[in-house]
């Protein structure tokens, strides 16, 4: 989807490259723009205003520059805009840092809390995890499996409910010295309403340092729904 984007945008740069900057060619240009970003599903408002960004200064260039060049710097600076300028780092503390993954089921988070693991192992952090996934009897299995060969502990106990677990498995690794505890959780549920408000009896339990959601790259416009 991305290389199809890049490359949609890239034709109506090179179309634009290959003109005189007019009113009409402007016009093309933004239609072409719009058509590339709703194809790859951004959401149609956002790029109605990228659009209109672009068209308000179009032809106001600083001096010394051209039309074109203005318009491809105008067109670069709102696409950044669009995809975030600064990238978000988690809180870290100096003791310990309880990161907190929530995400519907099979959008990735004991993955990605694998690979967190891994990535501050890397960096020779003390690293510990805490299944507080109840709902799947293999959760744990998955966890250890796939923590096992970097040598990472995992916190879970039969009969515990998950804010049970997530509170006392980030109590005991904080006793013992984690500078890094990571804590998965379960996201099936009988109902929306139910997993959220388990997430936020963990979240109120445990206080994290830094909330995760985790979602599905493939998902599009669905991602900001799971969001909200
Ligand atoms: N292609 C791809 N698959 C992934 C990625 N992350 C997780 N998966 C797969 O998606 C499935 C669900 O992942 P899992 O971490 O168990 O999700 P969870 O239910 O949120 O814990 C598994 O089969 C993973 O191997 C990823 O980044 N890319
Ligand atoms: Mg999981």
């Amino acid at each position: 989807m991305l290389s199809l984007l890049s490359s949609s945008l890239n034709q109506a740069v090179q179309k634009l490259l290959g003109r005189t900057v007019t009113d009409v060619t402007l016009r093309e240009y933004l239609r072409d723009i719009q058509r590339a970003l709703i194809k790859a599903d951004v959401d149609v408002n956002l790029v109605l205003n990228l659009t209109e960004s672009i068209k308000k200064s179009a032809f106001n260039p600083p001096p010394g520059v051209t039309r074109k060049d203005h318009i491809l710097y105008l067109t670069y600076k709102e696409l950044v805009k669009l995809l975030g300028e600064k990238p978000v780092h988690p809180t870290l503390k100096r003791d310990s840092t309880v990161f907190l993954l929530v995400g519907i089921q099979g959008s990735g988070k004991t993955t990605t809390v694998a690979k967190l693991a891994n990535f501050y192992k890397n960096k020779n952090y003390k690293v510990g995890v805490v299944c507080a996934d109840t709902y799947r009897p293999a959760a744990y299995e998955q966890l250890k499996q796939l923590l096992k060969n970097i040598d990472i502990p995992v916190w879970w106990e039969k009969g515990k409910s998950s804010i049970e677990l997530a509170s006392s498995g980030v109590k005991k690794l904080k006793e013992e010295g984690f500078n890094i505890i990571l804590i998965d959780t379960a996201g099936r549920h009988r109902d929306e309403s139910t997993l959220m408000s388990e997430m936020k009896l963990i979240h109120d339990s445990v206080n994290p340092d830094n909330t995760i959601l985790v979602v599905d790259g493939t998902i599009g416009q669905e991602a900001r729904r799971q969001a909200e």
